[in-house]
């Protein structure tokens, strides 16, 4: 009989024992993964755009991460490079993607005319991604190579890009209409947008918050609007 009581008590110890730790992994678990998630900026964009020139100002002249926020406080920033080759860059934008706080989409303005198609296209499979596209997400599209001649300026690119867009999304509209099946697992662009019934403009998403900037790497005063949207987001 007091066997039995103290068989009783010693599994009952050591299921507390196990619940115990079982709790304190999950807890551990739990606080490493909100660490981990939504704690990056994603820098994207074309190949040959300045994404790993900006990454390395930025870092080299050390004012972001010993710049002082508005209350008083040190702030480090987390930028992951994307790079933008096409065979390449889908696997570690997969790969990133759920860690990101917000996007930073590189336009090289010097080449924008040539290489719209391109980059509409890909800002366009950005802004329909089913993980991205509902998470009110933070884009800030950066007209990059500000100190070449000839480069667009943002109000250029910005317009230039909602025309693009607009003719994606009735090529991929119609393209779903004649499927009747999306195919992927992309969003349907008119879902994420407010007005289907007029031009394509970046403020008619629903879930997206864009902003426009210009930037060049070969001068410091183009980088503080980069700067100052990093450590405010
Ligand atoms: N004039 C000028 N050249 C720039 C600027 N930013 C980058 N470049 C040049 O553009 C070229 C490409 O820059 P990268 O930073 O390597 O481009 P990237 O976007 O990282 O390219 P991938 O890694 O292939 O995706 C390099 O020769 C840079 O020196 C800029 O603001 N002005
Ligand atoms: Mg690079």
């Amino acid at each position: 009989m007091f066997e039995r009581i103290f068989e009783d008590k010693s599994t009952l110890g050591i299921s507390i024992a196990v619940l115990v730790v079982v709790i304190t992994l999950l807890i551990i678990w739990l606080l490493k993964r909100s660490k981990d998630v939504k704690k990056n900026f994603l820098l994207v964009g074309a190949s040959n755009s300045g994404k790993t020139r900006l990454l390395c100002q930025l870092l080299y002249k050390k004012n972001l991460l010993t710049q002082i926020s508005f209350n008083g406080k040190k702030k480090l920033v987390s930028l992951i490079d994307i790079p933008g080759q096409d065979k390449v860059r889908r696997k570690f934008f997969t790969l990133y993607k759920k860690t990101a706080k917000a996007l930073v989409f590189v336009v090289d303005s010097s080449t924008f005319q040539k290489e719209i198609k391109d980059v509409a296209q890909f800002l366009y499979e950005i802004l329909t991604d089913d993980l991205l596209a509902k998470s009110k997400m933070r884009l800030l599209i950066i007209c990059n190579k500000q100190d070449i001649d000839l480069s667009k300026g943002q109000a250029y690119i910005k317009s230039n890009l909602e025309k693009e867009i607009e003719l994606l999304r009735k090529i991929s509209g119609s393209a779903l209409k004649s499927t009747g099946s999306s195919g992927d697992s992309k969003m349907n662009f008119d879902s994420l947008i407010k007005n289907i019934n007029k031009q394509f403009e970046f403020t008619d998403l629903k879930y997206f918050k864009v902003e426009f900037c210009e930037t060049s790497s070969l001068e410091e005063e183009k980088m503080s609007y980069l700067k100052n949207w990093l450590i405010m987001n």
